[in-house]
């Protein structure tokens, strides 16, 4: 029997004790196990996250191992090279599914009811080969897809336009990485058509600063890795987000990464597109209306994984 208040993150580097940070001031679980390759790190990590229980909710949080895993709900995995300056998340294939070979058959000797939740990049393409090794339901198997994409969007889109970014209603979809694309079409605040808000607030050079928003957004990690060697806070508020998704089973619509079976034209691609999500992992896909540009881009989006996917033997 699995135990809803019990999550695993597997990998305690800069993402997974981040995650791990939000996580523990969330009061989702009462238990908190960190696996990583560096059994060192994970023990140092659950120590000092240990340290700040007092002013936050009582819970255990400790260094485990994979035989811990067997009833936890949920699973996330922040195991994994990251990108270094001027390396794109694709170019850690090859490194991170070696890596995933020795990690999933290990979760699945002992865990065959959670929910596991990727987050190492390049995360679409490690999704589908978790999902692959796994052979866990589709609906077990999600990736934080463009959750953080689409923070970053909503943020920089409400410092444009002087609005509380959670009253924005817009998605990054696709890949999450360079060919990602934002769906203007549809995008608004609160009802308001984006084009329309823009102009309530001043702004009448819409294309111009679309494209622009866009770009900071496709290139922000580029940027922050520039500057500061990793990101790792958004993300982690983005892990939190998802988990709270799940385990208060909200149904809100995030666009995770899940397999994609017929939606918009396309199959057997894990990409992020919104989806409710809820107690059972990934619910239900949605077809969002796309213009015929962001059809395109998004079958562009898919055709590039499906590359990278026909050359990793599994
Ligand atoms: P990091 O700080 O180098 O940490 C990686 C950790 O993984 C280290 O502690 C390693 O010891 C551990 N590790 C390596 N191999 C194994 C293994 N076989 N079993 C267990 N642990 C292992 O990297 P960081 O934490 O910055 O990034 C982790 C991953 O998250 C990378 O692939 C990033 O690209 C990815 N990110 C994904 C994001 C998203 O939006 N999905 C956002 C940011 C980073």
């Amino acid at each position: 029997m699995v135990n809803i208040q019990k999550a695993a993150m597997i990998g305690c580097g800069a993402v997974g004790a981040t995650s791990a940070f939000s996580l523990m001031q969330s009061g989702l679980f009462s238990e908190l196990v960190l696996i990583d390759a560096n059994q060192q790190k994970a023990e140092g990590e659950a120590t000092d996250l240990s340290h700040g229980l007092p002013f936050g909710r009582p819970m255990k949080i400790y260094a485990g191992t994979y035989d811990d895993l067997a009833d936890c709900y949920l699973i996330i995995i922040t195991a994994g090279a990251a990108q270094k300056p001027d390396e794109t998340r694709i170019d850690l294939v090859n490194k991170n599914v070696k890596i995933f070979k020795s990690i999933i058959p290990e979760i699945v000797k002992r865990n065959t009811e959670g929910i596991l939740l990727v987050v190492s990049n390049p995360v679409d393409i490690l999704t589908y080969v978790t999902l692959k090794l796994s052979g866990f339901p589709t609906n077990r198997v999600i990736g934080s897809g463009t959750v953080l994409d689409t923070a970053r969007l909503k943020y920089l889109l409400g410092e444009h336009l002087q609005v509380d970014s959670r009253s924005i209603h817009a998605f990054i979809i696709g890949e999450h990485g360079d060919s990602e694309l934002a769906v203007w079409s549809s995008a608004n605040v609160s009802g308001v058509d984006l084009n329309h808000f823009c102009e309530l607030r001043g702004h009448y050079n819409h294309m111009e600063a679309m494209e622009r928003i866009y770009t900071d957004v496709r290139d922000s990690a580029y940027e922050i890795i520039e500057k500061k060697g990793a990101t790792y806070y958004g993300i982690a508020m983005a892990v939190r987000r998802i988990c709270e998704s799940i385990i208060r089973n909200e149904h809100s619509i995030l666009p995770i990464s899940s397999l994609i079976c017929g939606h918009y034209g396309l199959e057997d691609v894990c990409m992020g597109v919104p989806t409710v999500v809820g107690r059972n992992g990934a619910e239900t896909v949605l077809d969002i209306p796309l213009n015929g540009l962001e059809q395109r881009k998004l079958m562009a989006s898919a055709d590039a994984l499906r590359k990278v996917l026909d050359g990793i033997e599994l």
